[in-house]
């Protein structure tokens, strides 16, 4: 239960806090601002809980900046840095809990479905109609442009969840909604967003997240809690969950075994485990709540996505929504922001180094900040300054260096250099002449660990990480090319086209692209900073350099699963035939990434991301129902032959 609330707290703080002292403090605020709760009415007639801090200065209108989120808005505050520019500004800042969360009334829904052309049917009392996430945040701007000192332009942003949000703010059609930025937007929960990767559950960070979040931020547990406190009783929170992890999920999610067990562990506690159990294909289910599959028309707004480029949870999200507005809705006035960035690093003080990579060419955030997020919103909401100068700034997270385009991707998928792969272990841009295969052997019951620590809850930190750690296991593959005699520079979407056979009739793969750095590779001399001094008075580098055996660093630049059934289709699965050399062709979310000459590139197969992703049983089934006994050991062949080529396609800038 600590957890929870430790998580609960975590993400309900995380809008965006910066280590260092807010410029704006509380009593900065006290001072300025007037902080109310409201209620706002909906057109059905549910309430939506809505903190708003509005400036004490009436002698001007001042602009709205809107959040709208699932997690939480009572604790919200504004003074951390990130919301510094605004609070300069003058922003009225609205925070609101979604329908069905917390302090709101109604049902939740998860990413709950756009409505096309929603009716409004009249009746005495009130309109009572379809509504959906875009209604609610209409008729949410529709109060606040009535009942506060606004300048009748509003903007909204939203990080991850509440990225999904914003999306749909983009939708409502207000006319004082005028910008608005999805981050890490939640957008395609089958294909690339936190639930599935490509049909493969993402199992460590679903289950250890939903009972938090159906039940700590259940509206009637919230509601019902907020209410014993006010009378000065305990809040009743015994939610009987299983403690499933003791102290390595992954061991522990090896004892658990199959989905089934821990589907019969929570019941029917966790709803979200049986939809994702009683829709194991892409079907109407997927399709009605993924809002970029033909509903990102008519964008009105003027519309910023940003993303990062090693974000674990929401990857996919950001290129998605950008692209399907590109191609959607062609007037909307449109840029995307790819940073060197974690899961919301660009607002949550994310700086030069991450883990062992120097990934930020400065404190990345605080540059985010004041030269791109906020300059947006104060050009459409305030008409200060220019318009953002280039559609798309995407980060070069080899070279470590912004680079500015009309349009993204740089290299279309059209364009992209087959790379192939040797038996002998070599990638190249020669097609095999000797043919060959690698064979190994995938073994459920001791399946590739996803990240080298002994951890209880997914980390951030595996989307960089060193993967010596595996590179010996027999179940992972290598391909490396030489050491490059000039630079590699990737800009777009990777696709992987693997021929293999299996002994078994099913199973997942998982390719990566590796950036494996020189022997002699120091970020000293790669930076060009000091060595730190001896002795008390020596130079200290600015900044703390990891002491980490950097030297054949083989940093993982982008990996992506794929669940084999779903080769041909992701709504009619297929089983292998045994021995039957077979195509597998899937994409990984697009990367910017210069590997530097003298770098190498490489490439590696494996079939377990364990517990990332939960384990394939290697026999075609329903993963979500099967038992033990369908778990079995696959020997697969990758083909690296003239007439079954297996290739990697990469965005090379030519
Ligand atoms: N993308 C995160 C998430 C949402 C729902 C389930 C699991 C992860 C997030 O909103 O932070």
């Amino acid at each position: 239960m600590k957890k929870y609330l430790l998580m609960l707290i975590c993400i309900s703080m995380s809008f965006a806090v910066f280590a260092q002292k807010p410029k704006y403090d509380s009593e900065y605020v006290k001072n300025h601002y007037d902080r109310s709760e409201v209620m706002i009415p909906m057109r059905d007639g549910v309430k939506l809980f809505t903190v708003i801090f509005e400036p004490k200065d009436k002698t001007v209108k001042h602009p709205i900046i809107m959040q709208r989120t699932c997690y939480s808005v009572s604790r919200s505050t504004i003074t951390s840095t990130s919301y510094e520019p605004y609070v300069e500004a003058g922003y009225i800042f609205v925070y609101q809990d979604v329908r069905g969360k917390n302090m709101s009334e109604g049902e939740f829904e998860d990413i709950r479905p756009f409505i096309e052309g929603k009716k409004l049917n009249k009746k005495p009392a009130k309109n009572v109609g379809q509504t959906d996430e875009a209604s609610d945040t209409y008729d949410t701007a529709e109060w606040l442009v009535k009942n506060t000192n606004n300048n009748g332009c509003i903007g909204q942003y939203g990080i991850s969840y509440p990225g999904f949000y914003t999306t749909m703010a983009a939708l409502s059609g207000h006319p004082a909604i005028k910008a608005v930025s999805p981050q890490a937007p939640v957008t395609d929960w089958y294909h690339g967003d936190d639930v599935h990767h490509n049909g493969a559950f993402m199992m460590a960070e679903m289950i250890s997240f939903q009972p938090m979040f159906e039940y700590m931020m259940n509206n009637k547990y919230v509601r019902a809690a907020a209410e014993a406190q006010k009378n000065g009783q305990r809040p009743n929170m015994n939610f009987k969950f299983p403690s499933l992890f003791h102290n390595d999920f992954y061991t522990d999610y090896l004892k658990i075994g199959t989905y089934k067990n821990i589907t019969d562990a929570y019941g029917d506690s966790l709803e979200y485990l049986r939809i994702v159990r009683e829709h194991p294909n892409w079907d109407e289910y997927w399709e009605s709540h993924t809002v970029t599959k033909g509903h990102m028309h008519d964008v009105k707004p003027a519309v910023m996505v940003v993303g990062g480029l090693f974000d674990k949870e929401d990857c996919y999200g950001a290129f998605d929504v950008y692209k399907a507005i590109k191609e959607q809705s062609p007037a909307t006035e449109l840029y995307l922001v790819e940073g060197p960035w974690f899961h919301g690093g660009w607002a949550r003080g994310q700086g030069m180094f991450w883990n062992n990579i120097a990934i930020g060419e400065q404190a990345t955030s605080e540059y985010y900040i004041k030269n791109i997020e906020y300059p947006f919103f104060a050009y459409y909401l305030e008409g200060k300054g220019e318009k953002p100068s280039a559609e798309a700034r995407i980060y070069d997270t080899g070279k470590r260096e912004w680079s500015y385009y009309t349009s993204w991707p740089e290299v279309k998928t059209a364009d992209t250099t087959p790379f192939y792969l040797h038996a002998n272990g070599k990638v190249s841009t020669q097609a095999p002449v000797n043919d060959g295969v690698v064979t190994y052997i995938s073994d459920p019951a001791n399946p590739v660990p996803y990240h080298n620590e002994i951890e209880t809850s997914t980390s951030r930190n595996y989307m960089i990480d060193d993967q010596r750690y595996i590179s010996n296991r027999p179940d992972v593959i290598t391909f490396t090319t030489d050491a490059l005699d000039k630079d590699l520079t990737l800009k777009g979407e990777l696709e992987f086209d693997l021929q293999v056979d299996l002994s078994s009739t099913d199973a997942d793969f998982i390719v990566k692209v590796i950036d494996v750095y020189p022997e002699d590779f120091s970020w000293y001399k790669e930076l060009n900073i000091p060595m730190p001094g001896r002795g008390a008075n020596a130079e200290q580098p600015k900044f703390r350099v990891p002491n980490y055996t950097m030297p054949g660093y083989q940093l993982m630049v982008r990996g992506e699963v794929m669940r084999g059934k779903f080769r041909e289709s992701f709504s009619d699965p297929k089983p292998f035939e045994p021995g039957k050399t077979t195509l597998v062709k899937f994409t990984a979310p697009d990367v910017s990434h210069t590997f530097k000459k003298g770098h190498k590139l490489m490439i590696s197969i494996q079939s377990t991301w364990f517990p990332l992703v939960d384990r394939n049983p290697q026999t075609f089934c329903d993963i979500y129902t099967c038992d033990e006994s369908a778990y079995v050991k696959s020997t697969i062949n990758v083909h690296c032959e003239k007439n079954a080529p297996s290739i990697i396609k990469l965005p090379v800038v030519k």
